[in-house]
């Protein structure tokens, strides 16, 4: 995918003050420190457009893109992070099933995962959501670099156990290597045009 363009466009915790829903929208999600930020300025081809942060799981925002002038792009708020206050913890589930109920164009959700956890609590949970809401889930298995190449079939058949998603729908991602990129790029293209989207004016 040739990015053209690619800006933040603002941050939001309630539907009233979230962007208008016109372009076909990609969300991401996954626990606070998995590399949700770092994949997408990867996606973007941007170093620094969405801030990696230091202080993993103190924003609680919803935090909107625009990419190439017809993709909407959605930084979700980070989950699992132990010293986020229980009060922040308590916002996030209803925060994230209303964004999910609340955009009609959203076409899929990127679901991330650290090669060397297993999924637990909150992603069970947010898969429970997507699968309830109908909404596709493109699972992407992050920083694979942090994991020798022979130790990948394990570690991705232990997380396909736990999700109860199969080993061959995970793609395989590192923001350092910046390996993976384009198989996440397409499974975004397929997921758009999967919903009678048109992406028109892009390479
Ligand atoms: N080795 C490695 N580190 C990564 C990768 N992706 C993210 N990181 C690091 O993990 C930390 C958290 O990344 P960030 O993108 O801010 O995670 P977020 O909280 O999910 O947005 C940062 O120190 C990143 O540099 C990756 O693919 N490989
Ligand atoms: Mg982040």
């Amino acid at each position: 995918m040739h990015v053209k363009s690619a800006e933040f466009v603002k941050s939001a915790t309630a539907p009233a003050h979230y962007p208008e829903n016109v372009m076909p929208e990609i969300a991401f999600a996954g626990r606070s420190n998995v590399g949700k930020s770092s994949l997408l300025n990867v996606l973007l081809q941007r170093k620094s457009l969405v801030r990696t942060s230091s202080t993993p799981g103190r924003t609680q925002l919803i935090n909107f893109f625009c990419v190439n002038d017809n993709i909407s792009m959605v930084d979700l708020p980070g989950y699992g992070f132990a010293k986020v206050p229980k009060g922040v913890k308590k916002q996030w589930g209803p925060m994230i099933r209303t964004y999910l109920q609340n955009r009609p164009a959203l076409c899929a959700v990127v679901v991330l995962f650290d090669i060397r956890r297993i999924p637990r609590d909150e992603d069970l949970q947010l898969l429970d959501w997507l699968e309830e809401y109908s909404i596709m889930t493109i699972p992407v298995i992050t920083k694979a670099d942090k994991l020798k190449r022979s130790q990948h079939p394990k570690a991705v058949a232990e997380i396909a156990r736990a999700t109860g998603l199969p080993a061959d729908a995970f793609t395989i991602f590192s923001a350092l290597k910046r390996s993976g990129e384009e198989d996440v790029w397409e499974l975004i293209q397929t997921a758009i045009e999967d919903r009678g989207l048109t992406l028109d004016a892009q390479d």
